[in-house]
């Protein structure tokens, strides 16, 4: 799916191309400004506020720039935004000169550091055309800018164009001739007309002061022109290009045809005045779109004549909707329900439990502040700032009592690249048919069924299925979609959303939902849960599986705590969370995935063709006898992992100034939390072994360590190897027993941190 970031996005043009953008299945991205008075109503209007990933993001704000690309890291950038008024030009100059002009070199910075593939448009403007001498104006006539805003597009359109030559990136301009519609500002001339006339001819205002009314313009609508520039980056090379209708007609035309369209006489009501004149006005612009026409394929369809009927039709309506007591779309000033924006505050603290929302949070642990789990190239230097707290914190509602991350990570930069593939190991992939099977003995599967498995990773647990139904998956890292695409359905390279799964599946539910090891990483439970009900067939099931809280307490398996999970369930906050949502856990099995995980079949309250096992019952007085709803249990827990902290860094500490080499085995992905919460680094830890290639000459984050093969390893036969995957370790026993009978030790930091030998088994 491609993604495109759309700045402006709620602004007439902004608007248009998003809703192009999303029917073309784009995923869209669009930039927006705090304003007084939140402005969503054209995005309202088009019915799409709710399926566009909103950035806040200031033009003149740097930060913001940088911080909208690496959000949405697009395919295209769609530069729309600016200040686009011509008149308030004259008296914001330094202003639009920043805004409109100098922020466009920013983007192409900006742009340049993160991808310089990245596809992007500069909207230009006929305005920079000025008071030519020309009949008609086309991409090879010289620019007279007449304005603070012409100059400042110029200045965009110029940097544009030497940006593209010099860093060779897909840079394009479209040099637009003023475009139109229902959605246009009032403040433009054309607006202002088809607003007024629909007042006038409702009997709510007798008059329309004008400026220049022989002033003449080219003047086409909006929603084609917007096509017109999603073709323009579709093009094989950058380049530029004007778009236009070829016709230009004055002010006074427009006005003519907007009272025409009421069956009024305009001349008894248009007055002109001082104020409404610029004080360098361009008298006549008319566009030539050959080019367009032979290389884009693009005409405009709608006449001057339709386009202002459009718009007076569309005033009229609204106005008289109004009288009918129902608001304008534009009375919108709140922000609406259900936009999704993307904040960078995201990654403060919270201050509500994610499930509940009650207040109540108590702090539990801290393992300091770290960079997301990674494996990173010799030469990346990281960024300090690119740090996020690891802190759980309680949730103190009864009720409830979820152990969560206080802080959060970026989603999107979590999730664009995946180093864990399904498929890689034999365990894996049995653990994963162990799930098909025990849903498969549950419920009858006929053909043309869907089984959605959210987070599907390279579809291997689809692919596992023995009826024959239809494979679906949503899964966010592209470098795992080929491979999940193979012998299965559908796969949507993104994160679930009902909306999209709905979009190719229109009017079908699901017969099975699969969640494994992703339901913790929400963000918002709540709205996923919300989804999952209305995805979900009401004889279905959905199976969550991830890693449960007793065997990670028990364990003190604090490696479980990365920034991806921001949830920790026990079956009780689980439940507490599902029932709010009309569902009920009917079954509930524990594994050894992930040195202990628990699967939770989950169906609809309504259904009652499915009994409820005393399973369920069972695990929860479990929990209540463990102590799951005490936050002293939690503390314990802590103090505990503050104590193998200790031990594993004294130990390790020691024996490197004592000359022994240690080595890290198996570089996974938890184990960066344990490398850098313990502060062990390349200084102390030379190398780490891993299986896994693709990570071999790449470096721990934060620690350091460079990565090489199991091989390798072996060969350099270093003294200890401290093993992060420590829930595996006895097979692991197996496999490296020549290490092991050579005199090399291991170093077990849990469940209780210990060294291990050929002969012994000693705790420091
Ligand atoms: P518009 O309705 O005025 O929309 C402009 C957008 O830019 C709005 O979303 C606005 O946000 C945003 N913006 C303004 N200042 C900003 C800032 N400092 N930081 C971030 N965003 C800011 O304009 P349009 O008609 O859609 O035009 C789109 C683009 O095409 C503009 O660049 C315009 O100059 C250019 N253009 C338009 C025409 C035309 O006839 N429409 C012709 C040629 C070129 P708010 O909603 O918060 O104000
Ligand atoms: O609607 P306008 O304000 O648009 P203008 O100045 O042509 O600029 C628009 O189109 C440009 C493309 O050429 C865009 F780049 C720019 O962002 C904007 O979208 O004025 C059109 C004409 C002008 O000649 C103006 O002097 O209408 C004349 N006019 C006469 N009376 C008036 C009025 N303009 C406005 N806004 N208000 C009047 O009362």
């Amino acid at each position: 799916m491609k993604k495109a970031l759309v700045t402006g996005v709620t602004g007439q043009d902004g608007a248009y191309l998003s809703k192009i953008l999303l029917e073309k299945g784009y995923k869209v991205y669009g930039t927006f400004r705090r304003v007084s008075t939140p402005n969503f109503w054209r995005l309202q209007t088009l019915d799409i506020h709710t399926k566009i990933h909103l950035i806040p993001a200031d033009l003149i704000d740097m930060g913001s720039l940088l911080e909208s690309l690496k959000v949405s890291d697009p395919d295209e950038v769609y530069n729309l935004a600016a200040s686009s008024y011509v008149g308030t030009s004259f008296e914001e100059a330094v202003a639009n000169a920043e805004i409109t002009g100098l922020a466009v070199t920013k983007i192409l910075e900006a742009l340049l550091h993160q991808n310089p593939n990245i596809k992007f448009y500069q909207a230009s403007t006929s305005e920079m055309y000025g008071n030519n001498k020309f009949k008609t104006q086309n991409e090879e006539t010289p620019f007279y800018p007449a304005s603070p805003y012409a100059i400042s597009k110029l200045y965009a359109h110029w940097i544009t164009n030497v940006y593209r030559k010099s860093y060779d990136i897909f840079a394009s301009c479209g040099i637009l001739f003023n475009h139109e519609s229902p959605l246009r500002g009032m403040e433009f001339v054309s607006r202002k007309i088809t607003n007024a006339v629909a007042e006038i001819s409702l009997g709510l205002k007798d008059k329309l002061v004008l400026g220049n009314l022989k002033a003449k313009r080219d003047w086409g609508f909006a929603v084609e022109y917007m096509d017109a520039i999603h073709k323009i980056l579709q093009q094989d090379k950058p380049d530029n290009f004007v778009i236009c209708t070829g016709e230009s007609h004055a002010v006074s035309e427009f006005v003519k045809e907007a009272f025409d369209v009421v069956g009024l006489n305009w001349k008894k009501y248009v007055k002109t005045e001082k104020k409404f004149f610029r004080p360098i006005e361009i008298d006549y612009l008319r566009g030539n779109a050959k080019k367009a026409a032979e290389q884009l394929k693009w005409k405009p369809k709608t006449t001057f004549k339709k386009l202002v009927k459009i718009m007076v039709d569309e005033d009229v309506s609204r106005w008289k909707s109004f009288l009918d007591g129902k608001a304008f779309p534009w009375d919108a000033p709140l922000y609406p329900k259900s936009l999704k924006i993307h904040s960078k505050l995201k990654m403060s603290a919270i201050t509500e439990c994610r499930s509940c929302g009650t207040s109540d949070l108590f702090p539990i642990l801290s393992l300091g502040n770290q960079y997301p789990s990674n494996f990173v190239d010799e030469d990346f230097s990281p960024n300090e700032k690119d740090k996020i707290p690891l802190e759980l914190v309680f949730c103190g509602k009864k009720e409830c009592g979820l152990l969560q991350l206080k802080h959060m990570a970026s989603r999107e930069s979590l999730y664009k690249r995946y180093w864990f593939r399904s498929g890689l190991n034999e365990t894996m992939r049995k653990a994963l048919q162990d799930i098909t099977e025990s849903i498969e003995k549950r419920i009858t599967l006929s053909q043309d069924d869907i089984v959605l498995d959210i987070g599907c990773n390279d579809g291997t647990l689809l692919r596992s299925y023995q009826s024959n139904v239809q494979l679906v998956g949503f899964e966010p890292a592209s470098n795992l979609i080929d491979e999940a695409k193979h012998g299965t359905t559908k796969i949507i390279n993104d994160f679930f959303l009902l909306d999209e799964f709905e979009k190719h599946f229109p009017n079908e539910k699901c017969k099975v939902i699969t969640s494994i090891a992703m339901f913790y990483d929400l963000e918002d439970p709540n709205s996923f849960v919300t989804d999952i009900v209305n995805c979900l067939d009401q004889s279905g099931i959905w199976v969550i599986q991830m890693a449960y809280l007793i065997p990670m307490l028990e364990q003190n398996a604090f490696d479980n705590i990365v920034h991806e999970h921001l949830q920790y369930y026990s079956l009780k906050s689980l439940k507490n969370l599902l029932e709010s949502h009309g569902l009920e856990i009917f079954d509930v099995e524990l594994n050894d995935v992930y040195g202990g995980s628990f699967r939770v079949f989950v169906k609809n309250k309504k259904n009652d063709q499915i009994q409820i096992q005393n399973s369920v019952n069972e695990l929860l007085t479990k929990e209540e006898q463990f102590g799951l709803s005490e936050k002293q249990t939690y503390l314990d827990f802590a103090k505990r992992v503050n104590s193998i902290k200790d031990e594993l860094y004294d130990f390790i500490n020691q024996e490197s100034s004592n000359g022994k080499i240690i080595y890290v085995y198996g570089a996974s992905t938890k184990g960066n939390t344990l490398l850098q919460f313990c502060n062990l680094n390349d200084k102390l830890i030379k190398k780490a072994a891993d299986r896994d290639s693709v990570k071999f000459g790449k470096r721990t984050i934060g620690s350091n360590i460079p990565i090489i093969s199991e091989e390798q390893a072996r060969q350099e036969n270093p003294d200890y190897f401290l093993i992060l995957p420590w829930h595996l370790v006895e097979f692991f026993k197996e496999r490296e027993k020549e290490f092991l009978s050579n005199g090399g030790k291991f170093i077990v930091p849990m469940p209780k941190f210990k060294i291990m030998s050929n002969n012994e088994t000693s705790h420091s």
